[in-house]
């Protein structure tokens, strides 16, 4: 049973056993995120003070332009997970194709594959707004020992063996599943250590807060603008809130704590709306799920979505059950 104030290193040992099938190196895999995500925090903690602000100049694969810290945690979050010898192969956000780690020993059996942001919501840099790293963690179906493949990383979120972001905020959190529910670790800078804080997350089973951009409301699908109607409607549970942050770990980690929905759903310019299946919508909905919350792209669950590209956007509406479910009601009814 998990102990308030654990460390996270305390917390594996105990809950080694829930990692199925591993011989310790998932628990060493999430030993070298976490170490990653200090070195990360430390310098979006001073963005603000060293010329690390701005754009690097280039550009991603999704046409984004590219923030120097995007380009750091990267590569933090890279070389870390490649010096651990534990992974076969990283996908990334910020990297047009995956990533093949050849293990320094020649016959290595690294059989996980890692997937990721490495800092979704960057553009809040500048504004010093929270941002987040997501990652997604599968076993590969290639042989061990060969080279990964694609087919290794196009797996459907339902075989995901754990998920979770770090959310650099006015506290530095990290919060993950391995199938276990879901446990959230806050920073201790000072000492470096990460306690936990929020053992067994769950999502409310309602809630009153909806996040969205309705900013792009003339170009959304008729169901997102009747449910927006709804919300805006005189309740028993009262008018509902809006929150959006611009940082989607942000606002689910929010809407998590206090019950909420979430939803970034297709519209004119993005057709199948903005937000990345592999490592931004698998692991979310994955940890969603975990806390007895929804995720859905408005009809189909998330995690059984088969992926088809790397980068392959899908409609996202993440959160509360019973509010997703609502949400859902009306895109059947309009959008189907
Ligand atoms: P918009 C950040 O760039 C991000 O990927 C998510 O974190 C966030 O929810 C979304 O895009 C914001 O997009 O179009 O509302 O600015």
């Amino acid at each position: 049973m998990s102990k308030k104030n654990q460390t996270l290193g305390e917390f594996i040992i105990e809950n080694q056993a829930d990692f199925a099938y591993s011989s310790g190196e998932l628990s060493r895999l999430i030993n070298s995120i976490r170490l990653a995500a200090k070195v990360v925090n430390h310098e979006v903690n001073k963005a603000g003070l060293v010329d690390i602000i701005g754009a690097y100049g280039e550009t991603n694969i999704q046409g984004e332009d590219q923030q120097k810290m995007d380009v750091y945690a990267n590569e933090t979050f890279i070389k870390t997970l490649t010096n651990r010898e534990i992974v076969c192969g990283i996908a990334s956000e910020e990297n047009d194709d995956f990533i093949t780690i050849e293990g320094h020993k020649k016959d290595h059996k690294n059989k996980y594959v890692v997937l990721m942001d490495p800092l979704d919501g960057s553009s809040n840099i500048d504004v010093n707004v929270s941002v987040g790293t997501i990652f997604s963690i599968y076993r590969r179906v290639t042989p061990v020992g060969t080279p990964v493949t694609k087919e290794d990383f196009l797996q459907a979120g339902n075989k995901q063996v754990a998920a979770g972001y770090i959310i650099y905020g006015t506290s530095t959190m990290l919060v993950y599943t391995t199938g276990n529910g879901v446990n959230g670790f806050t920073l201790n800078p000072a000492l470096g250590s990460w306690y936990l804080s929020h053992p067994q997350m769950q999502f409310p089973e309602t809630g009153t807060i909806y996040s969205i951009n309705e900013g792009n409301y003339i170009h959304f699908p008729q169901g997102v603008k009747d449910y927006i109607k709804y919300c805006q409607q005189e309740k028993p549970e009262g008018p509902y809130t809006s929150r959006y942050i611009g940082s989607m770990v942000s606002d689910i980690h929010r809407n998590m704590i206090k019950g909420g929905i979430f939803i970034y759903p297709k519209c004119s310019q993005n057709s199948s709306g903005k937000l990345r299946l592999l490592y931004e919508c698998n692991p979310m909905a994955f940890i969603t799920e975990q806390a007895n919350g929804k995720a859905s792209d408005g009809f189909e669950r998330i995690l059984d979505i088969k992926p088809t590209e790397l980068h392959q956007r899908v409609p996202f509406f993440c959160g509360s059950t019973k509010m997703v479910e609502k949400a859902e009601e009306f895109m059947t009814a309009k959008d189907r």
